[in-house]
């Protein structure tokens, strides 16, 4: 009989239901195979081995998902038996047909459970991974061995380097389900498919036996064009060419020793700084979420949101809002202003009509919510209002008295300025308390970091609101202190700064570029500000050069390529010169000469600097920025100055942010560094007050890292 429940895990549990026995996996919050779901998923297959009245088993999940995966938080801890491969094996091995039933996710091990069994079935809903490449690891409980055999090796290959999701429907077409459930009924789907294939005397059917290698596919093109695309655009991960060598593996190799060579690139992988730095991202972008005002406070409903300004931003935001689903009210001063606005919002859809990935008609359900108006009274409705307009004071707080005037009491007002004081913003109106920054980051439909300003006389809900916003839009809200530049801008101002006084000092802009290009941004500084336009930086130097302290180092090389109009790719040439509309720059013999001028005007003796040192001083100016930003609670955390650089500024995602980079470099060193720098410039290289306390007690940032 099936032992009594006591002998069952709580995670884990498995009972007869007619001839089938039922295990369900219930580990919430995803079911994660952590040790004791992989004891209770042995236990369950072993149950269903000793009790004849069990002809089959069926596995589903509890709650929202199938199983979401491997523990990631076990990851770095000594591993406990048994070892997700055992459980699969074990799985697989069961002399009783075995049934997977998928609903919500079946990622990572979750799907290799699924892969494991001898008979899937999935529900609409249902989002099907190996989604491990984003973590820096590889399926490493039998995908990379099972997945070809079943679904061929392209598709695997395309489903393991993406870490994407696939529904049910592809997943049926891919191979990887035997069947799509008509009802989101998991359990009544599930025992009625294990119920059909008991009644059609349906084998025990191994997926390591399956033949999807011999679909008379040659597997060798499709492996060579996989390392060829990975050595093009894998931006130095680690273990994309690992899981090429394992669906190799599966082709060249006997099952078993396909399995053993997967164990040692798995082993290799999960202790990669590389996983170290994926997972702590991971695990940042959830934590970064639970801001303290969304435990303390109950975000106001919002239905309806007006965006003030249709200009780039504006209209990037409204673009984000309707396609969270939310109406937009857009406001301009004029009809030819808001014709403008209305047409940077069509012509973001009109963009993705043209590479196929929206229709027609999706595109008219999308405009059907948007209205504008040139009137305020249009926003009388709106349960929160964005303002988008130009990044002048004054001009902002006179939209904001419109607001004041038209909008309901309960109303947010949020701004999108990106360095104005917005406690001076809020303070213009009677209702401060209703007033909060959202940065959005350009292109505002596309970019996924959202800083949520907090001034100081702001409501907690209207924080909450803020963040409650966020997820509807599925960004990655970050809190923020007011203060020039909040966190982003204000830590990109220090490091573009170190990167200036290098190129004074005799490292050239292009070495710079490809020094930070190497250590793995998508850009160097000066290809960035190519892009963005010089002027952008221009505009913002000379508003801060009233305040700024004469006594700091003030490099001029890009102030003189401005002079000329040399602003970058809209003007055909800034630090590299543009042909015929390329965005691909060349080297640019004036910028050397114009370089080499003002360090003499500067009086300083150009000296070489290795990739190394340039790394060291960029990395360190960020790093010791970011611990001001944190000692001054402009953010709460280190882990948040790492979402912020990760999903905002480029920051390589592997390297987990400056901050958790800080830690694998060791503080100590770091510090070492800053000393050594604040030799040539005690100014520029004041040792942040906590980075010093951090060495002193013998900590790191991570110690920091706990729930705000
Ligand atoms: N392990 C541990 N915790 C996890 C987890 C996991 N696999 N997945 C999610 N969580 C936590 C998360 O941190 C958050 O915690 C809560 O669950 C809700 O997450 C051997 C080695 C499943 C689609 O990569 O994609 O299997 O903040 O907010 O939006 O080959 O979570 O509440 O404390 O994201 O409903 C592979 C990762 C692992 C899937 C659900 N699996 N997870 O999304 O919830 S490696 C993955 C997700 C592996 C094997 C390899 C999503 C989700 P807290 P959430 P959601």
């Amino acid at each position: 009989m099936t032992p009594s429940i006591a002998s069952q895990s709580v995670v884990v549990t498995h009972e007869l239901h007619g001839n089938i026995l039922l295990v369900i996996v219930d580990n919430p919050p995803v079911n994660a195979l952590g040790v004791e779901v992989r004891q209770g998923l042995l236990a369950a297959v072993e149950a269903a081995e000793m009790n004849d009245a069990a002809r089959a088993v069926l596995i589903i999940g509890a709650g929202r998902n199938f199983i979401g995966g491997a523990d990631i938080r076990e990851f770095g801890k000594p591993s406990r038996l048994p070892t997700l491969p055992d459980v699969c094996n074990g799985i697989e091995s069961c002399r009783k047909p075995v049934v997977a039933a998928i609903h919500g996710a079946a990622l990572g091990g979750g799907l290799e459970v699924a892969l494991a069994s001898h008979y899937r079935i999935a529900v609409d809903g249902a989002k099907l991974g190996l989604p491990e490449v984003k973590l820096g690891l590889l399926p490493g409980a039998g995908g990379t061995q099972r997945a070809p055999r079943l679904i061929g090796v392209e598709a695997a290959l395309s489903l393991m380097l993406s870490g994407r999701h696939v529904g049910a429907q592809e997943a049926l077409s891919l191979g990887l389900v035997d069947r799509v459930g008509q009802s989101d009924d998991i359990l009544a789907e599930g025992l009625a498919y294990a119920q059909e294939l008991l009644l059609a005397h349906a084998p025990v059917r191994r997926t390591r036996d399956a033949l999807g290698l011999a679909h008379g596919e040659s597997s060798a093109p499709a492996l060579s064009a996989a390392r060829a695309d990975i050595a093009r655009s894998s931006k130095g991960l680690f273990s994309p060419l690992k899981i090429v060598d394992c669906v190799d593996a599966a082709v060249t190799m006997p099952f078993e020793e396909g399995l053993r060579f997967e164990r040692e690139q798995f082993l290799a992988c999960l202790n990669s700084p590389q996983r170290g730095g994926l997972v702590h991202a991971f695990f940042s972008e959830r934590e970064v979420q639970k801001a303290p005002e969304t435990r303390t406070a109950v975000p106001r409903p919002i239905h309806a949101v007006g965006v003030v300004g249709g200009g780039t931003m504006g209209a990037g935001i409204a673009v984000a809002l309707l396609d969270s689903g939310l109406p937009v009210t857009m406001i301009e001063r004029d009809d030819a202003s808001l014709a403008r606005g209305r047409a940077h919002v069509e012509k973001v859809y009109d963009g993705l009509i043209a590479k196929g990935r929206l229709t027609d008609s999706e595109k008219g359900k999308k405009l059907a919510c948007f209205t504008g108006s040139i009137s305020y009274d249009a926003l009388a409705g709106g349960d929160m209002v964005i303002e988008a307009v130009f990044e002048d004071m004054a001009v902002k707080q006179a939209v904001f008295a419109e607001l004041e005037r038209v909008c309901k009491p309960s109303a947010v007002l949020a701004t999108n300025t990106s360095y104005l004081d917005i406690d001076a913003i809020a303070a213009s109106i009677s209702r401060p308390q209703d007033v909060v920054g959202l940065h959005f980051f350009s292109p505002a439909n596309i970019m996924k970091l959202l800083e949520v300003v907090v001034p100081a006389r702001v409501n907690a809900e209207v924080v909450a609101t803020a963040f409650d916003l966020a997820k509807k839009l599925r960004k990655i809200p970050v809190r923020a202190g007011v203060c020039d530049g909040f966190i982003g801008n204000r830590i990109l101002a220090v490091y573009r700064a170190a990167a200036d006084h290098l190129m004074e000092d005799g490292a050239s802009p292009y070495q710079i570029d490809k020094a930070v290009h190497d250590f793995g941004f998508p850009m160097g500084p000066y290809q960035v500000m190519d892009l963005a336009g010089g002027d952008i930086g221009w505009a913002t130097r000379k508003r801060r050069a009233v305040t700024r302290d004469p006594n700091a180092r003030y490099v001029q090389i890009s102030d003189r390529l401005c002079e000329r109009g040399w602003f970058g790719q809209k003007t055909a040439r800034g630090f590299y010169l543009y042909q015929q509309g390329s965005r691909t720059g060349t080297q640019d013999q004036e910028v050397k000469a114009i370089i080499a001028a003002e360090r003499e005007r500067a009086s300083v003796t150009p000296r070489t600097f290795s990739h190394e040192q340039i790394i060291r001083r960029y990395m360190a100016a960020m790093i010791n920025e970011g611990a001001n930003v944190v000692h001054e609670r402009i953010a709460l955390r280190p882990l948040d100055i790492d979402v912020t650089l990760i999903n905002g500024f480029g920051y390589p995602r592997h390297r987990g942010g400056p901050m958790n980079y800080a830690d694998t470099v060791g503080l100590a060193n770091v510090l070492a560094d800053i000393r050594e720098f604040e030799k040539e410039d005690p100014l520029f290289w004041r040792p942040s007050p906590l980075l010093v306390k951090l060495v002193e007690s013998g900590n790191n940032f991570a110690s920091l890292n706990q729930t705000a």
